[in-house]
C-alpha cells in the first residue's frame, strides 16, 4: 500500500518510522512518502495561510499550495505500481465523518491514500470540491474533541489501517477478536488480560483460565465482555442486534441490570 502525507510539518510524522509501521515500511509493505506543503509556495514567507473571508477568529490554508502539492504527488502515480488506480484523498477535519474500525478495514483494502492534515482553521473549502471531482474524498474525524491539526489524526488512521495489512500483525488471528472488530463479538469491548506470573502481589488470577476448558474460557470472556462493555460503553449494548445475544448472554446482561424493551432492544432498568 502506498500512503502520502502533505503536511507544513513532516516531523511530525516521525513516528511513522518506527515500531509496527515502521517495520512495515522496512519490509516493504508500506511505501510511506512524507511531504512538506511548504515546498509548494513561492513568497519569501512560505505562505501557507491567510485570513477568512467574511471574517472570523484564526486563519484558513490557501488553496494553491495544496493544488500544486497534490497535483504533483497524483502526477507520481506509476502505471504497473499500487498507484496505478487513483488514490484514496483522505481529508482530517473535525468536522468530518466518524474514523471507524469499519472506515480503517475498508481503507486497508485501497492501494493508496493520500492524506492532506491541516493546521489553522482548515483548508479553503474549493481544494475538497476541486478533487472530489476526480478522486474519492472522504473528509474524516478521529473523535468528539478539538484538536491544533490534522498530524496526530493521520497517525492514529495509518496505525489502524497498517495493522491490518496482510503480514503487519505477527499473527493474522490478532485482530479478529478486537473490540469493534465487524463481525464476531458484535461489537462488545475486550475483556481483561493476564500473564505470567500466576500470583503478583498477592493477588492472582482467575481460576477459570488455568481449567483448560476452552469451552469455559470462551464463555468468561464473553462474560467479561459484557460487563465491561455495560459499563463503559452502554451505547453499544443498546445499539446491539438482541437476535445476537444467546441465554446466557440475556442472563448476563439481566445480571448487570439490564432489561429487554418492547422493541426488543436491551436498556439499563430504570
Ligand atoms: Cl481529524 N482534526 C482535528 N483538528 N481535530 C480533530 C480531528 C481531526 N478529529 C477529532 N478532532
Amino acid at each position: 500500500m502506498r500512503l502520502d502525507v502533505v503536511t507544513i510539518f513532516p516531523e511530525y510524522l516521525e513516528p511513522l518510522n518506527v515500531s509496527l509501521v515502521g517495520k512495515a515500511r522496512a519490509r516493504g509493505v508500506l511505501d510511506v512518502r512524507v511531504h512538506d506543503l511548504r515546498t509548494w509556495t513561492h513568497d519569501r514567507h512560505n505562505t501557507v495561510d491567510d485570513t477568512p473571508y467574511g471574517g472570523g477568529p484564526g486563519m484558513v490554508m490557501k488553496p494553491e499550495p495544496w493544488g500544486e502539492a497534490l497535483d504533483e504527488v497524483l502526477a507520481t502515480g506509476e502505471p504497473e505500481g499500487p498507484d496505478q488506480e487513483p488514490p484514496v484523498l483522505v481529508v482530517p477535519t473535525p468536522s468530518g465523518r466518524p474514523f471507524t474500525q469499519e472506515l480503517a478495514v475498508e481503507l486497508a483494502d485501497k492501494p493508496w491514500l493520500v492524506f492532506t492534515p491541516a493546521r489553522y482553521e482548515g483548508i479553503d473549502r474549493r481544494v475538497i470540491e476541486e478533487y472530489a471531482d476526480r478522486l474519492d474524498v472522504r473528509e474524516v474525524s478521529i473523535g468528539d474533541y478539538v484538536l491544533a491539526g490534522g498530524e496526530a489524526p493521520v497517525l492514529v488512521m495509518v496505525e489502524a489501517i497498517a495493522r491490518l495489512l496482510p503480514g503487519v500483525l505477527g499473527n493474522a488471528a490478532s485482530h479478529q477478536d478486537d473490540s469493534f472488530a465487524p463481525g464476531t463479538m458484535a461489537n462488545l469491548l475486550e475483556g481483561p488480560v493476564y500473564t505470567k506470573p500466576p500470583e503478583w502481589r498477592g493477588r492472582g488470577i482467575p481460576e477459570v483460565l488455568l481449567s483448560g476448558h476452552h469451552g469455559r474460557i470462551a464463555r468468561w470472556r464473553r462474560d467479561q465482555a459484557f460487563a465491561r462493555t455495560a459499563a463503559n460503553r452502554p451505547d453499544l449494548i443498546e445499539r446491539c442486534d438482541p437476535e445476537a445475544l444467546d441465554k446466557h448472554d440475556r442472563a448476563t446482561l439481566e445480571g448487570l441490570g439490564w432489561r429487554q424493551g418492547t422493541d426488543g432492544r436491551w436498556h439499563p432498568a430504570e
